[in-house]
């Protein structure tokens, strides 16, 4: 089944939970280890990515090792077109919507989707929004961050996410963000838009998603979590909260 088709209809009864592996963060036997136990704790795909440091031998030795210890889909998360995940199940093609760059608006993808096209690589199409603090990936990607109190232009890029026909929209604080994005910001964009929202970045404990999910949060995504030892339970606690959350009326 493509990952695509996957993600609509699993949305359709519940929400979701993905957690990301950093590449550049851990060795190799780490990632397995780490997608071994998030299948165990539920989550439904694993994300491969990072804004620093990502090779096409630590990208693919990644895929294979998630690969070979868990079934979960694999869904690349990329930063540029540097290294493209072979062995993904499906590749998000994010654009950078609030970059000063053009490069991550569609400089990167111009030379990255040949090489998809060629490698035969699902594509899932993905409006990313930086906000406010935006951490590593809002100062390499040179964004122009959403400010937290800014909920009209998080809306704003959230449209322009789906009249370009974005699959979905990625509403992103930043790894390691001190606050998850605002959950007021998700009620606002929820309001307005209908493609599913993904929300990442900061995201600690299972109030946050839980809270993120009411104001109208899709897909959690958590990637830090897991970077700690003895990540186990706070990972399937997280999990759980998201898998039996409910989006308010
Ligand atoms: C980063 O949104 C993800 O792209 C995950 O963030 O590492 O803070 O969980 P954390």
């Amino acid at each position: 089944m493509k990952i695509w088709n996957l993600i609509e209809e699993t949305l359709q009864s519940r929400k979701m939970h993905m957690t990301l592996i950093d590449p550049a963060k851990q060795n190799l036997d780490a990632a397995g280890e780490i997608s071994k136990a998030a299948e165990a704790a539920g989550t439904d795909a694993v994300m491969v990515g990072g804004s620093t440091g990502i090779t096409q031998d630590n990208l693919d030795g990644t895929v294979d090792e998630i690969k070979r210890r868990s079934s979960l889909p694999v869904i690349y998360f990329p930063s540029g077109a540097n290294a493209i995940a072979r062995n993904c199940d499906a590749i998000y093609f994010m654009s950078m919507l609030n970059s000063r760059n053009v490069r991550n608006l569609t400089g990167e993808h111009w030379r990255g989707a040949p090489v998809i096209r060629q490698l035969g690589l699902e594509t899932i199409s993905m409006g990313y929004v930086v906000i406010e603090p935006g951490m590593k990936v809002g100062e390499v990607g040179e964004a122009d961050v959403v400010l937290r109190d800014d909920t009209a232009r998080a809306v704003g890029y959230a449209l322009t996410a789906q009249y370009f026909g974005m699959a979905m929209v990625y509403l992103e604080a930043g790894s390691g963000a001190p606050s998850p994005v605002p959950s007021d910001m998700v009620r606002e964009v929820r309001r307005s838009v209908r493609i599913p929202i993904v929300v990442g970045g900061g995201i600690a404990r299972p109030d946050d998603a839980r809270s993120l999910i009411a104001a109208g949060a899709d897909i959690i995504v958590t990637g830090t979590l897991v970077e700690n030892g003895d990540f186990e339970r706070p990972l399937k606690e997280i999990v759980g909260a998201v898998r039996d959350s409910r989006t308010a009326p």
